[in-house]
């Protein structure tokens, strides 16, 4: 698994002798040190999520979620900003399907709204959501694009009681992901139940940054935890017994990533140990199907309520897991500490994107799916999200964004020697498609390779969607 296959090494090998000899490269050439073509069915896309584009809030009978509960309530996001029109997708859909087309992007990450299709979280469906998603699929696939569909990117309808403190609301997720995989699946073959656990659990029910803003003791922050998974693992059972066949089924999570701070063995297996430890109530829970003996120790009576075949259901075998990427942690082995790992603080000169939390660390797209197929072997794997924010100056017409191009070049290098080294990773999905709602942050946080002008909603391509659409066209890193 770890080796450079056969092609590679002789490529790589090829090249440096020639320079090693005083060969030259042809000036004009593109002939470079390493190869970094990928793999020739490697899917390149974008990714977006529903509440952080469509607006359209109150149109076809959509039910209110708690982001709208959330942004509505005054201080909670930036600038009082709300999703109520955001970039305005409902109705414009088709011309951001033309910009996925001259992308050249062959898959599209988005995500469903629960409450246009169940307003109130469950009970009757509403045929105008169903059929709104029918018109946004059909589109994209008689453009040629294969959409990817996620369940659940945080836009919770406000009428389930108590949300995801109560387990119901477990059983009500399993129950609409069923339905619409029933609706969809003629037509989408890959879905992926929720996006990233921690942000709906601990953001949302700990820190208190993300709807409903709470700040739960640590034994309601392990509860809502264990809903999280548990909705996910019977939205796997019930998209499964919905779907037509020759539907796969994963999930996009933002496991908790670390990379070794120097490539030695000793450091190699501390940032590994960590990963496994650090995400002990998320994606561990779900490949090993049990919550680790540290992680119960830790929390003592705090730790979740479980009942007899949660674990099952939780670790129901997957086709693929996919990854939000942004940023790593680093770490140093430390035989001194109990855990055997210390994991390094950042430092006030560590480079960073415009968002304060996204330091860059561009191995980490190297380190995630070695990581995660080393210690569960999945059978799949995808780069869900990645993407950074950045200034964004709109100037004589254009936003020439060499940093995000700088970000992502470097990012992707390092997925590649993923890829060269064997790892099933499959595709790609650049977050963000176009700027739109970041959350807590409200419109002050550019994401997209789309410049969006909120006030007119004209939406104009960076330098970064020239960039992308020149890479994947010649499918390397260029
Ligand atoms: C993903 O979240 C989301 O899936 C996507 O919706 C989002 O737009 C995108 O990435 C970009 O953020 O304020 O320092 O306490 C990434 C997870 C959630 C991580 C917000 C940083 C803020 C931490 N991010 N979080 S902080």
């Amino acid at each position: 698994m770890t080796n450079y296959n056969r092609r590679e090494i002789g490529k790589a090998l090829g090249a440096a002798t020639a320079l090693a000899a005083g060969g030259t490269i042809a000036a004009g050439a593109q002939a470079a040190p390493i190869d970094l073509d990928f793999p020739k069915d490697f899917k390149w896309g974008c990714a977006t999520a529903a509440y952080q584009i469509e607006g359209a809030a109150k149109e076809d009978g959509r039910g209110p979620t708690n982001w709208d509960v959330f942004s509505h309530t005054p201080g909670k996001v930036a600038n009082g900003d709300t999703g109520d029109v955001a970039c305005d997708s409902y109705h414009r859909y088709a011309e951001d399907t033309q910009l996925l087309k001259n992308l050249g992007v062959s898959t599209y990450r988005m995500s469903l709204a629960w409450s246009r299709i169940f307003p109130e979280g469950r009970g009757k469906p509403n045929p105008k959501g169903v059929d709104h998603y029918n018109r946004v699929i059909d589109n994209l696939l008689e453009n040629g694009i294969d959409p990817y569909v996620t369940m659940f990117h945080w836009d919770l309808p406000a009428a389930l009681p108590g949300g995801w403190q109560n387990r119901d609301t477990a059983k009500a997720f399993a129950d609409y992901s069923g339905f619409m995989a029933g609706k969809l699946s003629d037509r989408v073959k890959h879905f992926m139940t929720v996006n990233e656990l921690r942000c709906f659990t601990d953001l949302s029910h700990m820190q208190g940054i993300h709807a409903p803003g709470l700040k739960l003791p640590p034994a309601g922050v392990n509860q809502v935890r264990h809903h999280g998974v548990l909705a996910h693992g019977l939205a796997v059972q019930a998209i499964r017994a919905n779907a037509k066949p020759g539907v796969v089924v994963g999930l996009a999570d933002n496991t908790t990533m670390r990379v070794p701070v120097i490539e030695t063995a000793e450091h190699i297996e501390a940032a590994k140990k960590a990963i496994r430890e650090d995400n002990a109530m998320f994606l561990t829970a779900i490949m090993e199907g049990k919550y680790l003996d540290s992680y119960l120790a830790e929390q003592g009576a705090a730790a979740p309520k479980v009942q007899a075949g949660d674990m099952a259901a939780i670790a129901s075998p997957l086709d693929f897991v996919a990854l939000n990427i942004y940023t790593p942690d680093y770490v140093r082995a430390d035989p001194s500490s109990p855990k055997g790992y210390e994991v390094l603080p950042h430092l006030s000169f560590s480079p960073r994107m415009a968002s304060p939390w996204l330091y860059v660390g561009p191995e980490v797209l190297y380190w995630g799916p070695r990581y995660v197929s080393e210690l569960w072997g999945p059978k799949a794997l995808y780069i869900s999200e990645n993407g950074c924010s950045a200034d964004d100056p709109l100037v004589h017409g254009r936003v020439d964004d060499s940093d995000r191009v700088m970000y992502l070049r470097n990012y992707l290098t390092h997925m590649h020697r993923a890829t060269a080294e064997g790892y099933p990773l499959k595709g790609y999905f650049l977050w963000s498609l176009m700027d739109n709602f970041e959350w807590a942050d409200g419109y002050t946080k550019r994401f997209g390779i789309h410049y969006v002008d909120f006030a007119t909603q004209k939406r104009i391509p960076k330098l970064s969607a020239a960039w992308y659409k020149e890479l994947i066209a010649r499918n390397r890193v260029v």
